[in-house]
């Protein structure tokens, strides 16, 4: 069939979407990302997307998550941390809801799912955060509504600063009826690999023509969409979209995406607006695995191999 063309996000272009450095600033200036990620099987998770948002030149980096985890994850010295309510086996509660209520107001930017998990305890605070109500679920394929009729009011939403939607944060929504309509629009980046738009979309496969599906759906939910592939899809809620082409064998490793999420999250407290962050994220951490190709080759490179890369990427674009 007749593939969409879309503009080629170039490295001139990725320039124009830098956030501004001020030699005078302080660290308020560039902003805080709150970070809510990891369980115990997956703290790495959390650790590549705070280092990630920390790398992307963020002035602080939080992670809130469950002291179990806390205490698993090996973090930077300089992230600091929020321990919030956890369930059985240190997975994230619903109460920790009250806890990130209390401190999102001070942060500019959120990035919610890497690593999560899908405990129930999980699921029912990822849903409370957006006002979702946790007994409203549909089947993993197909939309089908298997929980019990909506019956009491939706729940009051937190004030959220502009989020960073990815992995288990991600196919958690997806279990949720209608999710998309209570996010607030235009407000969110959710970070999809093709596995996850498929449970996003309730589809057992996606179509071939990955910008008009990534258009679609950005147009559909009102959010800007990161389709990840060897060619990534950026998709703007208004119909723009821009391909990144930078097919590189050394980034498809684990904890890949949970980096480049960190990445945009971090570019976004930095004031960047969600499609240019995550255009910017996408082209920087690109950047990032073309470098760790050269240095170090196609097998073998691992996703934090690429942090420490991310500022002369991000420096020589200026
Ligand atoms: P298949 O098998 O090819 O049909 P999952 P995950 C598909 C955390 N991590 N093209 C693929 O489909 C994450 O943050 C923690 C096509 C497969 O079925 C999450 O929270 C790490 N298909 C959690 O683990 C490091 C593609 O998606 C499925 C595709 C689970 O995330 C690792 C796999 O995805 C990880 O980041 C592509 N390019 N890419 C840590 N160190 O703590 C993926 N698929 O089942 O969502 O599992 O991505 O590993
Ligand atoms: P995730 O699957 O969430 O860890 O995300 C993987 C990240 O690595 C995404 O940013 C993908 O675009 C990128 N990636 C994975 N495989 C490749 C590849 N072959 N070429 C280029 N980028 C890739
Ligand atoms: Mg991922």
């Amino acid at each position: 069939g007749v593939l969409t063309m879309s503009e080629l996000l170039t490295a001139s272009q990725a320039r124009t979407l830098l956030p501004p450095r001020p030699a005078d600033a302080h660290k308020g200036v560039f902003g805080k990302v709150l970070v809510v990620a990891g369980s115990i099987n997956y703290p790495g998770a959390a650790v590549l997307a705070c280092a990630g948002a920390q790398r992307s030149g963020a002035g602080l980096v939080t992670l809130a998550t469950g002291r179990t985890v806390l205490s698993l994850a090996t973090l930077p010295p300089e992230v600091t941390l929020l321990p919030v309510a956890e369930g059985d086996w240190g997975a994230i509660g619903p109460a920790a809801v009250d806890d990130l209520a209390e401190h999102l107001p001070g942060y500019q930017a959120l990035l919610l799912g890497p690593g999560l998990g899908q405990a129930e305890a999980t699921r029912k605070l990822v849903l409370r955060l957006f006002g979702l109500d946790h007994t409203r679920s549909r089947a993993r394929v197909g939309f089908v509504a298997v929980g019990e009729p909506l019956t009491n009011q939706p729940q009051q939403t937190v004030a959220l600063p502009p989020t960073v939607i990815d992995a288990d944060g991600l196919n958690i929504l997806a279990t949720a009826a209608d999710w998309f309509e209570r996010l607030p629009p235009e407000h969110c980046v959710l970070t999809p690999h093709p596995g996850e738009m498929r449970r996003l979309l309730g589809v057992s496969e996606l179509p071939a023509d990955r910008v008009a599906t990534a258009a679609e759906a950005a147009q559909r939910w009102r959010q800007t969409v990161v389709l990840k592939g060897a060619t990534t899809v950026i998709a703007a809620p208004d119909g723009r979209t821009l391909m990144y082409d930078g097919a590189n064998p050394a980034l498809a490793t684990a904890g890949s995406g949970d980096v480049l999420a960190g990445v945009i999250a971090g570019l976004i407290a930095q004031g960047c607006l969600p499609f240019a962050a995550a255009a910017l994220g996408v082209y920087l951490h690109g950047a990032a695995g073309a470098r760790a190709r050269m240095a170090f080759g196609d097998a073998g490179v691992v996703a934090g191999d690429l942090l420490p890369l991310l500022p002369s990427v991000m420096q020589e674009l200026r």
